[in-house]
């Protein structure tokens, strides 16, 4: 899987050198190309960024440096090689949720390539430009305002990247954890049985398996009802009657 990303800091995305993105990339299970968006410009002073039409504060990324960058990685696409477009996502408070759900859908495609935009924004035009050559996907993290859209990127190649086979040494961890079946997690617990008073909860020490599991999916709805009761009340009934079936 190839992961492009365009910024005017190149060096946010350092942390991506790191941890298991890191050595996916070194073992070749994921290839990932930062771009200076101002390697793109024609002007000494090598502009991004102009005042946006009708007013109003800030400013407002130029489209030109963005059609010359994208435009040069959509040539070299190997998405585009098989009949695929790579898809364009672009970082924005003002874009579709980004959930585990939407991470499942991304790691299955050849080519992804992320957008940076700071400031305001980037002139609208370009994401209707890209659209002959990528599907274009505006993706916020969530309802609050970055910077720019690096942080979120490290998010999203993080979340992603993950979900390609091998990244994660053991495939089993990406089946227990928060979000996989529309619950949080259940607590985990390790050794020592007793700490500072505390005792791990004594069934976890039974080794009666049945019992286990019906007290993690208990603590898992516990906690989603007291943390999270929006995915309480998103939970697929039907899928959720069959799992306790086999418990
Ligand atoms: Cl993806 N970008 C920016 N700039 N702000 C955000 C965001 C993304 N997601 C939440 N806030």
């Amino acid at each position: 899987m190839r992961f492009d990303v365009v910024s005017i800091f190149p060096e946010y995305l350092a942390p991506l050198e790191l941890s298991l993105i890191g050595k996916a990339r070194t073992e070749g299970l994921l290839e990932l190309n930062v771009h200076d968006l101002r390697a793109y410009t024609a002007d000494r002073h090598r502009t991004v960024d102009d005042t946006p039409y009708g007013g109003g504060a800030g400013m407002v990324m130029k489209p030109e440096p963005w059609a010359q960058s994208l435009g040069d990685i959509a040539e070299k696409s190997p998405a585009t090689a098989d009949g695929r477009k790579p898809v364009l996502i672009v970082p924005s408070p003002a874009g579709e949720v980004f959930t585990q759900a939407l991470a499942y859908e991304l790691a299955e495609e050849e080519h992804l390539v992320f957008a940076c935009g700071r400031y305001e924004g980037i002139d609208e035009r370009v994401l209707e430009w890209a659209g002959d050559q990528y599907t274009v996907r505006p993706i916020s993290l969530g309802d609050y305002v970055l910077n720019g859209g690096e942080v979120a990127v490290l998010a999203m190649v993080e979340a992603i990247g993950r979900l390609i086979p091998g990244v994660v040494g053991n495939p089993e961890s990406l089946v227990e954890e928060s979000h996989s079946d529309g619950l949080l997690e259940y607590p985990v617990y390790t050794k020592p049985s007793v700490w500072r008073d505390r005792e791990v909860p004594e069934v976890l020490l039974s080794g009666n398996h049945g019992k286990i599991a019906k007290f993690r999916k208990e603590h898992q709805l516990r906690r989603t009802a007291a943390r999270r009761p929006d995915l309480i009340d998103a939970l697929d009934v039907s899928t959720f009657s069959k799992a306790e079936k086999n418990t």
